[in-house]
């Protein structure tokens, strides 16, 4: 088997976003797109000789083409091995964890996590770094920058690898060892929670559900709250992935997981529900008759983290991305905790995962991880509310009101408007962006505004800055608007409007989300010009 040397040409829009590169899957599929990129990323990681790296995906369609593709030029590249799941299948958190416990020099996960997948929809590539978390800004830089002059690449010309049993197998001279995807990921949840203590609790008639939306988690979902914890044989839904997620969007929110939250409305509830995305790195939470926004169900979880064995010895500090509501603040305040505040986007929590300055972090996207892997992993965010609950032996709704009572209730709500014309988008963003430095003491909708600047992030430990990462705007009294627009999308922008206020009136903390709001929600059209920009008169999705 020799290497073949392929010559292209540079092909233009490789920019990795927020995780990775995202595009149509068409895309992808076209000549040279994927093996370009493939390229870039070993250029960006410093070549892959002799290196030892991780490969899985979540399955989508495209994901059993693409994993063949970059094993022949892993393998024509002189990588040594490729540790890869079976089907080539990991999910993300399962793929970080495999980069950090086999000690190996990164990873390449295909996904465009809670996009929808099919020949006509999304797919995605993202390369982790030796920690097991998303490449940084100065690598998927240059992992940008090679793409604009790439030539060449480089492949081996074989037949198909089976990937269809675990054992080790050769490329070349690449050893290929594929692997169960579920097995050391349940190893590692393990060593985190009590399980026992979750099975008496389950055996004991609580209740749970889980939604793995045709994709990625529903084999560890089975694993882990079937087998493991004894959760009935109907605990899981939508548990066989399929290359289209049956459809869908795997995107575990309110809008695309509503059969779940009628599910905890209705009669029949459950007393515990959750959900995870395409790739298992998000999650969804949901108690009998209550949802739990992201940010409410991380400053819950880090409240109370300590209740489960993996985190008894308190939390080193905590971190939330900037558009993520404030709770977690008030929960870090109260318990003297450092609490940081970064772009959107995993991979800058990396750095102060790796320098031991948090234990716990997430973001309103639906993210909640710790530094047990650099990903944000969904099954971990129910195992830990799973542990909580245990102990506790309270309902979900009683938690959120307890913790609203002691810390006050952060109201938060995200506006999209998904798929609009990007010049006008970036016109809206721009437009914004020059009136900042006029807005302080302004009053908007009735509110003052206390600050109005763009996000810049100073990482505390390696000095690196980060600019233009959103607008926010805040007002006297708590209230607080962030605009952004979104890095993952594929069609047109999609803006973020992110809206929080705060209540500490025992009196006030059960409203409607959407009505505590009406302010924010005002204050933002007022100050944006929204409705004009975007020519919608409503958000497409509210979360
Ligand atoms: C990714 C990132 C998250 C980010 C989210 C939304 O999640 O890993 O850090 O919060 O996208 O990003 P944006 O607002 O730019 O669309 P995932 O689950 O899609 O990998």
């Amino acid at each position: 088997m020799t290497p073949m040397t392929v010559e292209t040409q540079p092909i233009e829009g490789q920019k990795p976003g927020t995780s990775g590169l995202r595009k149509k899957t068409r895309v992808f599929m076209g000549p040279h797109y994927l093996e370009n990129f493939v390229q870039a990323i070993w250029a960006g990681a410093g070549g892959v000789r002799g290196k030892t790296l991780v490969l899985g995906g979540d399955g989508r369609y495209f994901n059993d083409r693409a994993a063949q593709v970059i094993l022949r030029m892993a393998a024509a590249s002189g990588a040594a091995k490729v540790i890869v799941g079976q089907n080539a299948i990991l999910s993300t958190p399962a793929a970080s964890n495999l980069i950090r416990s086999r000690g190996t020099d990164g990873g390449i996960i295909m996904s465009a996590s809670h996009n929808p997948g099919g020949p006509e929809e999304d797919f995605g590539v993202k390369f982790n770094t030796p920690n097991g978390g998303p490449a940084p800004e100065e690598v998927t830089n240059r992992i940008f920058e090679a793409t604009k002059t790439v030539t060449s690449y480089d492949i081996l010309e074989s037949q198909d690898i089976d990937l269809t049993r675990p054992g080790t197998t050769a490329l070349g001279s690449m050893e290929i060892e594929v692997v169960d995807p579920v097995t050391d990921y349940a190893a590692l949840m393990e060593t985190l929670f009590d399980f026992d203590r979750i099975r008496d609790h389950l055996k004991g008639g609580f209740r749970v559900v889980f939604d793995a939306m045709h994709a990625v988690t529903g084999p560890y979902a089975a694993e882990i709250l079937i087998k493991r914890l004894g959760a009935g044989g109907d605990a899981v839904r939508n548990a066989v992935p399929s290359p289209d997620f049956g459809g869908g969007h795997p995107d575990p929110n309110p809008i695309w997981a509503k059969p779940l939250v009628d599910l905890v409305m209705g009669p029949d509830a459950p007393d515990f529900a959750a959900a995870s995305d395409g790739d298992g790195d998000r999650n969804m939470i949901l108690g009998r008759g209550i949802y739990v926004t992201p940010s409410d169900s991380l400053a819950v979880l880090a409240a109370n983290a300590h209740l489960a064995p993996g985190y008894a010895g308190g939390l080193a500090g905590v971190a939330r991305s900037m558009p993520t509501s404030r709770a977690l603040d008030r929960v870090a305040e109260a318990k003297g905790l450092s609490c940081y505040e970064t772009p959107t986007g995993w991979k800058f929590f990396g750095n102060l995962l790796d320098a031991g300055k948090i234990t716990l972090c997430g973001e309103e996207s639906a993210g909640t991880g710790s530094d047990h892997v650099r990903e944000k992993d969904g099954l971990w965010a129910v195992l830990l509310w799973l542990n909580i609950l245990a102990v506790r032996g309270e309902s979900v709704a009683d938690i959120l009101k307890g913790h609203w009572a002691e810390y006050g209730r952060n109201y938060y709500s995200r506006h999209d408007f998904e798929g609009v014309d990007a010049d006008a988008a970036n016109a809206m963003m721009e437009g914004l962006i020059a009136r900042l430095p006029g807005l302080e003491g302004e009053t908007v909708a009735g509110r003052k505004i206390e600050m109005a600047e763009e996000f810049a992030y100073d990482d505390p430990v390696d000095g690196s800055r980060s600019e233009h990462q959103g607008v926010r705007i805040g007002f006297e009294g708590g209230g607080r608007v962030v605009f952004r627009l979104s890095g993952t999308g594929t069609v047109g922008a999609t803006l973020r409007v992110y809206l929080e206020d705060v209540e500490t009136d025992a009196g006030a903390l059960g409203r409607d989300p959407q009505e505590a709001l009406a302010g924010m929600i005002d204050a933002a059209e007022t100050l944006a010009g929204i409705r004009a920009a975007t020519g919608r008169d409503a958000p497409d999705v509210i979360t």
